[in-house]
């Protein structure tokens, strides 16, 4: 961790409701609100086109002179850095994952196609209010018989598609339901505890190039490393500004939106996840996301 990296977390406690604080040097300030003008949530005033919410450029500045009373953090949950926003995917990214998708679909061209094409796959993966935190419990599909986690860099644009930040996103997925036909992807991605994202957004406004960050990927079974790899996102296939450029193309985000970077980790075909097993996502400096696998039940019996 860089002496001047900020990080902006959502957190409460005992008797405040969730608020944003800003994490300087390991110590926690909680901020002077500016959005309560503004009748809306903190983070989407920050993040929005609003008149009064700070551009990229002025981002850092407005947030050092927002600090305010520092915070005990034994005292404190973190939620997740996610308000109001929609939540995006970029898909095959990596030469891992488009090996990864044909295999599991029986050999599709449809993956190497997009790899090398110039638009690049991107899909709704979660609105913020479904995105689960930091220790909550991820969810594997009961109908699903081959499920993993998919470790993925997280970058977090505003309303005017500037790039204010990254934070550290899981991008839960089914292999057998988009590998039987890629038109189920949507079944196969978007489902409760699909999508987890934190724990803290790493400010870095302004930004139209990759960092250079490693991905590690950690699954815990009964105690034990059950998988376990690293990637890095020098291995992405495409510009960030090209990803940024096309989900922005005709569609408004008032809130700003989070967009996954896509996955180069897949454990072997032969692994899937279990009830209970630990996924453990560290993306440093931004720290690790760690969540508890959970079955997900079917929600409605038709009579
Ligand atoms: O087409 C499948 C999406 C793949 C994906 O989510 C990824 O590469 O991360
Ligand atoms: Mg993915």
């Amino acid at each position: 961790m860089q002496q001047d990296d900020l990080f902006l977390v959502q957190y409460s406690t005992a008797t405040f409701a969730p608020q944003l604080g800003l994490e300087r040097d390991g110590t926690l300030y909680s901020l002077i609100d500016p959005s309560n003008m503004h009748n809306l949530r903190p983070l989407d005033w920050l993040m929005s086109d609003d008149a009064t919410a700070p551009r990229a450029q002025n981002l850092t500045a407005t947030m050092q002179h927002a600090i305010s009373d520092s915070v005990n953090q034994s005292d404190v949950t973190f939620h997740t850095p996610v308000s109001n926003q929609e939540v995006w995917a970029a898909g095959v990214t990596y030469k891992r994952s488009e090996e990864a998708r044909e295999t599991e679909s029986n050999q599709s061209q449809l993956y190497t196609r997009v790899y090398h094409a110039a638009r690049p796959e991107l899909f709704f993966k979660s609105m913020g209010y479904d995105v689960v935190k930091l220790g909550d419990p991820v969810g594997i599909r009961y109908d699903a018989s081959w499920s993993v986690p998919e470790p993925e860099l997280v970058v977090v644009l505003n309303a005017h598609m500037e790039v204010i930040g990254f934070t550290i996103g899981n991008d839960m997925s089914s292999r057998d339901i988009e590998g039987e036909n890629p038109l189920y992807l949507p079944q196969a991605k978007v489902y409760d505890g699909a999508c987890a994202l934190g724990p803290r957004l790493w400010l870095q406004p302004g930004r139209s190039t990759w960092p250079d960050l490693t991905i590690e990927l950690t699954i815990e079974r009964a105690g034990q490393t059950a998988f376990h790899n690293t990637t890095t996102t020098a291995s992405i296939h495409r510009p960030l500004t090209e990803l940024i450029d096309y989900l922005g193309r005709c569609k408004r985000f008032p809130h700003g939106v989070m967009l996954f970077t896509g996955t180069g980790i897949v454990p072997p075909d032969t692994f899937t996840l279990a009830e209970g097993d630990t996924v453990r996502i560290r993306i440093d400096p931004i720290g690790e996301l760690i969540n508890t696998v959970s079955v997900v039940s079917k929600r409605v019996e038709l009579a």
